[in-house]
């Protein structure tokens, strides 16, 4: 998808597009508007910290575990931090999840509660950032009852759900991704004026593709549908379907997710045999809900395999699922490889 350069005066900076995109809805007070800002207000240090990387001493490891058991970088922890601190007193909140803490995080007294609920990683592919490899920021909105301090039962709601879902990625450039169930748009980060602006509207993914996402490493694993889709793939022209695939694996969700979007593919984190009380690697509230929206919102589809993510009914809110998403014909197939009985 190429885009051509706007004049500044014809350019539509982020704050313009939600505002034109709430006018009109019956309930829009702006308070979506004033949260979205935080966000990319959090997203926009992380961003500057991100690129100054070894420069002001932020790379490696912080030698402390996450409540995933995963071993934290430096920036795992200052970047959920931002997160928190951009977020707790705005009075939008109800309250907020991180994939970096064990329980919600509450709204601190001092500050007016509201209607929203957000639920991040506030850094996400963190085991890319020593090699200066691109990582990103993950969120996803929903509604909070209002005038209750939100419990963990709150946050667990289907990622149908959710009223808006975007993430940021740290690459060559900063972009912002961003839906709110009205198609997804992509927005690039001038650092000149520290405005994100409207570079890709109205992204949709390509139904038909010939590139696959896995890691390859875990195909002792895997179960018989993903082997045989793979096989299939790698069997190329001389296979079943006809025609040679090339695979990509970025080991960053955020890059792999806006690789597909812009060129099509299919992205598989499945279910596999290494462990079977760990039924996927990726965390359903932080990263397959938020994921699973946008893709759908751009014409892709998302699935566990046995069904779609989106209606998944949560009860852990760092449960892990598996993942599978992209082209929607790509996705159908392997659905349909899940439908039928196997033969090993
Ligand atoms: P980290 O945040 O620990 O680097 O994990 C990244 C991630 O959750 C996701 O962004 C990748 O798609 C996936 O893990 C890669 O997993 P593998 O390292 O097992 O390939």
């Amino acid at each position: 998808m190429t885009q051509t350069p706007k004049s500044p005066t014809e350019q539509v900076t982020l704050t313009q597009f939600i505002i034109e995109q709430q006018r009109g809805l019956p309930d829009a007070s702006g308070t979506f508007t004033l949260l979205l800002n935080n966000i990319v207000t959090a997203c926009k240090q992380i961003s500057h910290r991100v690129n100054r990387g070894a420069l002001i001493g932020v790379l490696g490891s912080a030698e402390s575990e996450n409540v995933q058991g995963e071993v934290q970088k430096k920036l795992d922890i200052i970047t959920n931090d931002i997160m928190v601190k951009a977020l707790d007193w705005g009075g939008h909140l109800g309250g907020m999840a991180s994939e970096e803490i064990d329980d919600p995080i509450k709204i601190p007294k001092q500050y007016p509660k509201g209607k929203y609920l957000v639920l991040f990683d506030p850094l996400d592919g963190s085991s890319n950032i020593d090699i200066n490899l691109t990582v990103g920021t993950i969120f996803s909105v929903l509604r909070c009852r209002e005038g209750v301090e939100p419990e963990t039962e709150d946050f667990l709601r289907k990622g149908t759900e959710q009223v808006c879902a975007g993430f940021v990625l740290y690459g060559p450039s900063t972009m912002l991704v961003l839906t709110t169930g009205n198609g997804v748009n992509g927005f690039t980060l001038d650092q000149d004026i520290g405005e994100f602006i409207l570079t890709h509207r109205n992204m949709r993914i390509p139904e038909e593709t010939s590139e696959f996402a896995i890691n390859m490493s875990n195909q002792r694993f895997w179960e018989p549908p993903v082997k045989r889709y793979i096989d299939e793939c790698i069997a190329g022209v001389e296979g079943p379907r006809g025609k040679n695939f090339n695979m990509r694996w970025v080991a960053s969700l955020v890059a792999d997710v806006y690789r597909i979007l812009n060129r099509g593919g299919v992205f598989l984190y499945p279910f596999d045999l290494r462990d079977p009380e760990r039924p996927g690697k990726l965390r359903l509230m932080y990263e397959a809900n938020p994921m699973a929206f946008i893709i759908e919102q751009a014409g892709g589809l998302c699935s566990t395999g046995a069904e779609r993510v989106l209606d998944i009914k949560p009860h852990d809110i760092h449960q892990r699922v598996p993942l599978i998403f992209g082209s929607k014909s790509e996705v159908e197939r392997l659905i349909g490889y899940y439908q039928q009985p196997t033969t090993e």
